[in-house]
């Protein structure tokens, strides 16, 4: 089934120039933007994004991470797109994830991990409507769509 998910480059990862990286990695797999901001995000959205985080130790720590500065705000959309996302960020922290996703290949940190994506139908749908219109997302079809999933006989 076609999903969309939800992707923010974080702050560390503009200002450490990869973004054009990390939009590279999904665009090679095949999956179809559906709109992007770049924006920096205030406190309260951001407060919104990680509620099922709020009270742990970290959570302030997060929220002025991800309100600190410029941001890129992604819908990005494919079968399976949710998980093949969560597969290709790797785990939450850089110095535990494999190598070859994101966090393993760019990030060593537990703090600043380059990259957010929903982890669940639900969770997607909540978070794209805390920053898109649905008048914001694009739709048109990937040319190339019956070669990427071999319905093209
Ligand atoms: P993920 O971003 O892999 O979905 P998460 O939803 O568990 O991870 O946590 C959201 C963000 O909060 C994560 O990207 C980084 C931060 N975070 C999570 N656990 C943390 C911890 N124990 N210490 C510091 N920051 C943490
Ligand atoms: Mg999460």
């Amino acid at each position: 089934m076609t999903e969309r998910t939800l992707v923010i480059i974080k702050p560390d990862g503009i200002q450490r120039h990869l973004a054009g990286e990390i939009i590279g990695r999904f665009e090679k797999k095949g999956f179809k933007l559906a709109a992007a901001k770049f924006m920096q995000i205030s406190e309260e959205p951001v407060r919104q994004l990680y509620d099922v985080h709020q009270g742990k130790p970290f959570f302030e720590g997060l929220v002025k991470f991800l309100s600190s500065a410029p941001v890129l705000v992604m819908v990005w959309e494919a079968e399976g797109v949710i998980d093949m996302i969560r597969k290709m960020m790797g785990a939450t922290f850089g110095c535990d994830a494999e190598a070859g996703t994101i966090r393993g290949d760019f990030g060593a940190s537990k703090g600043c991990n380059l990259v957010h994506g929903s982890d669940s139908a639900e969770s997607a749908e909540k978070e794209i409507k805390l920053f898109f219109r649905s008048d914001e997302i694009v739709d048109y079809k990937l040319t190339d769509a019956d070669w990427l999933y071999g319905t093209n006989d």
